[in-house]
């Protein structure tokens, strides 16, 4: 266990701080993350130095050290943001006492989500890291436009434009964004991206070779620090003294489930929506649709509101929540059974803990329904009640080569007895937004990232669940694995695909599935970039087919 020998709060009490100078003394309520005391050392520190100097020498010192033990695997993320409270809470502190801050900042940043873009926390993440490392940071929010972020790059005197982004459409609006700095003659603005869609290689050669000023990807928070560091200490324009130097791949993320490493897939495959891939040849893959289907449960969308969350929360996948959301990553030469344990004494009493405290906050709603379908060629057609009357019809992407496989090979084809699709869409509610939102304003920000992540993997959790439900209806509930981990790595009759997934990624079926469905009376929008809110919504297509497992269009 002393592997993580910094990752936790030393000691809390007055005694760890025994024997230190006033100046250790500070640093360490910033490394350790307490609070407690606080107040009072400030009080003592400003009998020698200017409260500014506090900052700068001291305070900035101590989070130079959090960021040190970070890259070196000795401190994890939540642990971090910790520090962060404490910074920002002396900050609050010194501030009044201060006469004149202007000038004193270390750089300045306007961070932004794209247009169209609803992600929210991996922008906020970074915006905490880089205030409280002594950085000017005016955070406008997502789904912002080009004209409104170089309006308020421009009135706030920023030094570096900062956009985040998650989505392979936000890849392309980079693009435009960084040809519209061009064209407004805007280039001496560095600018940072970052979001799961890019890739070092699309930014750093790709955007790189279209943009005048200079563009760099950052991987993650700590990435967009070291970057903006770099940009203070070399002065802005000169790009030769700015490196990139973090590895692409997260080898963390190695040990996750099937259906978690697919959804973490880099989904920067434009081509993906290629109209090439939707046209078809007449070569389709060796599935065979079943000779018998089940029968239509009933026709149509239903909705349910009623759940026990305490069901629920059992569907939570540990491993997308404590090391997807969370953060929490193995120690340097501990094996997985020593980080379970670890798991267990130090992040599952968080996790007992929010349970209890977001149990009134979600509120899980779901929308389902079954369908009469056939397939005809990369196309799956929708039915009437009739059976026969098409209400609708979808077009998926087809491997280019390979098995050659298409969604809508799963399915009987036109010319035999109709074959049944079920679609579900589920929300655990904006309340949680909202909480959540709360948090990252009053600087709780360890909390404001666990809470987030208990949302959105509650979501995750209420579709699985509702999978099940659906696997039961249709009667192919014959595979149901024993343990939960195996239904965590979609060890079961049949799958569900999310459009916007390799095998469905054109997002633009959320109309169709909405049309189907039409959850407006469970509280869930679609956006014009066809995105879901609330923000912890998610969606999917249920597919019978026992061959049917997640597969990418290459
Ligand atoms: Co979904 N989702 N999701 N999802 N989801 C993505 C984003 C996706 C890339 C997965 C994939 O296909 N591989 C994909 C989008 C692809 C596309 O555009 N086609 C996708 C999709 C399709 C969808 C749905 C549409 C699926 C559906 O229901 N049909 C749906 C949409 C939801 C909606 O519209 N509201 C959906 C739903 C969901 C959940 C609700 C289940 C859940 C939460 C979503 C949410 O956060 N609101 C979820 C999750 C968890 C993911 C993945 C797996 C993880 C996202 C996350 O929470 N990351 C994601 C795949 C992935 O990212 N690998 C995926 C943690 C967060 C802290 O990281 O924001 O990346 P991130 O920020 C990091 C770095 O990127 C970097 O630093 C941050 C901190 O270190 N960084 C910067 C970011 N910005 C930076 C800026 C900088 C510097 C660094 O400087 C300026």
């Amino acid at each position: 266990m002393g592997k993580f020998e910094n990752v936790k709060i030393a000691s809390t009490g007055a005694d760890a701080f025994e024997g230190l100078s006033i100046e250790e003394q500070l640093k360490k309520h910033i490394v350790d993350g307490v609070k407690k005391g606080l107040d009072t050392r400030l009080e003592a520190a400003l009998s020698t130095y200017e409260p500014l100097a506090i900052i700068n020498e001291i305070l900035l010192d101590g989070m130079k050290t959090v960021g040190e033990l970070f890259g070196a695997g000795k401190m994890q993320l939540p642990f971090v943001l910790q520090s962060a409270e404490v910074m920002k809470a002396a900050v609050a502190h010194l501030e009044p006492k201060m006469e004149k801050i202007e000038g004193s900042e270390k750089g300045s940043i306007l961070l932004a989500t794209v247009s169209g873009d609803v992600h929210d926390i991996g922008k906020n993440l970074v915006d905490i890291i880089l205030s409280n490392n002594g950085y000017r940071v005016v955070n406008i929010g997502i789904k912002q436009p080009i004209n409104a972020i170089i309006d308020a790059a421009q009135t706030n005197k920023c030094h570096v434009i900062g956009l985040s982004g998650l989505l392979v459409k936000s890849t392309l609006i980079m693009k435009d964004n960084l040809i519209e700095l061009n064209e407004r003659g805007l280039q001496h603005f560095p600018v940072i991206l970052g979001g799961a869609a890019l890739t070092r290689a699309y930014v750093e050669q790709d955007l790189q070779d279209i943009y005048k000023g200079s563009v760099y990807y950052a991987q993650d928070a700590f990435e967009g620090l070291r970057l903006m560091e770099e940009l203070s200490a070399a002065g802005s324009e000169s790009k030769s003294t700015v490196s990139s130097t973090v590895p692409e791949s997260d080898p963390e993320l190695d040990d996750l489930t099937p259906r978690e490493s697919a959804k973490r897939v880099s989904s920067h495959r434009v081509d993906a929506l290629d109209p090439v891939l939707y046209t078809f040849t007449g070569e389709r893959s060796d599935v065979n649709p079943e000779a018998e289907s089940p029968a239509l449960p009933f026709y149509g969308a239903r909705k349910f509101t009623k759940f026990d969350i305490n069901e629920l929360y059992k569907y939570i996948n540990p491993v997308a929540l404590f090391r997807g959301q969370w953060q929490f990553k193995r120690g340097e030469g501990m094996n997985n059974a020593e980080f379970d344990l670890w798991l267990k004494d130090n992040v599952h009493p968080t996790f007992e803990r929010l349970k209890r405290e977001l149990a009134n906050v979600l509120k899980p709603r779901v929308k389902w329904g079954y369908f009469p379908c056939h397939s005809e060629g990369n196309d799956l057609i929708i039915y009437q009640e009739d059976l026969k009357t098409e209400r609708l019809r979808f077009t998926f992407p087809r491997q280019r080569d390979g098995r050659r496989l298409c969604l809508s090979d799963f399915f009987r084809p036109v010319g035999t007895a109709p074959d049944t699709v079920g679609f579900h869409i589920v929300t655990v509610g904006a309340e949680v937004s909202e909480y959540e939102r709360e948090l990252f304003k009053s600087g709780n920000f360890q909390d404001y990232l666990f809470v987030h992540g208990m949302g959105v993997e509650t979501a995750e959790a209420l579709a699985e669940y509702w999978h099940r439900q659906i696997r039961l209806e249709m009667g192919i509930a014959d595979q149901e694995p024993d343990a939960l981990k195996l239904l965590f790595s979609a060890k079961y009759h049949g799958a569900r695909y999310s459009f916007g997934y390799p095998a469905c990624p054109n997002l633009e079926d959320q109309a169709k599935l909405f049309e189907l469905l039409q959850p407006e009376d469970i509280g869930i929008g679609l956006t014009e970039e066809f995105m879901l809110t609330p923000e912890q919504s998610t969606s999917a297509i249920i597919v019978h087919h026992p061959e049917a497992k997640y597969f990418n269009i290459r």
